[in-house]
């Protein structure tokens, strides 16, 4: 059966272009810094960031751990929300394989975090206490809905923490959706913070690939500690010139999988019983839950969607996730709405 993948816009495949572009690269030793494929992306994605330099890792989770571990020492403290990737889905690489202990304070619904929660969220000198370091925000923010923040909530982070001697990491997996969604270029949210992450793999479709961005002393540092998690890649320019393609033509497509996770969310939102987080979904992502009544769990409910051709994401119980990305259009979005009110008059 030809599913309609609706999971997570990390199932995207490269497009024509993007195997075209790897069948072709040039390549050399990136361990080396030899890989002159690679060395264009990097320099590209620090451009479109508004950083100085840049660094290809192969994952957005080994881009946010590299970075933790730049920034921090062990015993060093990183505030960050409690629906943050990196606490929740990143395996607690950052404690595990870093020392760095974690303040969770909540998120607003927009995923931000308000000014007084980091302000209650710092340490003060005293031997008993870790020691703050690190503010790590995530724009857009997955757990919340695909909401995004603004460049004025960036920049007031950013105020707040020189204030306080403390660096601001960026998990901007998804900048290039908060940055279209708000009509702004993505260095817009991005120039002021000490590093930031972004992923080629996911709404940009490249197969693989993150790239960590930062100043030249940062990235240096990041360098060695990505050599350390066994990161140090050879002829990725294989990669790399797929992730060149993502920036250079995948970026303002975003919009068209904005505008379907608006179409997804009226049909679904449209059918008795879905409750949906936001009835008009930030970027691409539609968050619902269904109400206990219905009965049986959430694995259930997918099951019988597969069995109709659409895969969605658990999220909790009864609650779901809907990615919209490359691939999917609007005669997909019909089928999937569909498909729900199938399944869920068959339960009633
Ligand atoms: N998110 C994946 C899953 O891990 C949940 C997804 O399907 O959304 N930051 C954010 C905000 C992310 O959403 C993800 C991936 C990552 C970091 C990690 O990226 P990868 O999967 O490349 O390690």
């Amino acid at each position: 059966m030809d599913f309609i993948d609706l999971r997570s816009d990390t199932v995207t495949k490269p497009t024509p272009e993007m195997r075209e572009a790897l069948a072709r690269a040039e390549v050399g030793d990136d361990v080396y810094g030899e890989d002159p494929t690679v060395n264009q992306l990097q320099e590209l994605s620090a451009e479109m960031v508004g950083q100085e330099a840049g660094l290809f890792v192969a994952s957005g989770t080994m881009g946010n751990l590299a970075a933790v571990l730049a920034h921090c020492q062990r015993g060093d403290e990183v505030m960050l929300g409690k629906f943050a990737h990196t606490f929740l889905y990143e395996a607690g690489g950052i404690s595990a394989l870093g020392g760095v202990h974690s303040c969770q304070l909540p998120n607003q619904s927009d995923g931000s975090i308000a000014l007084e929660d980091l302000e209650a969220g710092l340490r003060h000198e005293d031997d008993h206490q870790p020691v703050s370091r690190l503010i790590a925000l995530e724009n857009t923010h997955n757990r919340c809905g695909g909401t995004y923040q603004t460049p004025k909530y960036i920049q007031k982070v950013v105020g707040f923490a020189r204030q306080y001697g403390l660096k601001v990491h960026l998990d901007g997996a998804r900048i290039f959706n908060a940055a279209v969604a708000q009509g702004v270029n993505a260095s817009d949210l991005t120039d002021q913070v000490d590093s930031v992450t972004f992923c080629l793999s996911k709404g940009l479709a490249a197969p693989v690939g993150s790239v960590l961005c930062g100043s030249r002393e940062f990235i240096h540092a990041a360098h060695r500690i990505r050599k350390q998690l066994g990161g140090g890649m050879r002829q990725a320019g294989i990669l790399a010139a797929a992730g060149i393609v993502a920036l250079r033509t995948m970026v303002s497509r975003l919009k068209e999988d904005h505008s379907l996770a608006r179409k997804l969310a009226e049909g679904v939102g449209a059918l008795p019983g879905i409750q949906l987080d936001s009835p008009v979904p930030a970027t691409n992502m539609v968050f619902l839950t269904l109400p206990d009544e219905f009965g049986g769990t959430a694995e259930e409910i997918a099951e019988a969607l597969k069995s109709k051709g659409v895969l969605v994401g658990v999220s909790g119980a009864m609650r779901f996730r809907l990615v919209t990305h490359y691939g999917i259009e609007q005669s997909h979005i019909e089928r999937a709405v569909s498909a729900f009110r199938d399944v869920l008059s068959a339960k009633t």
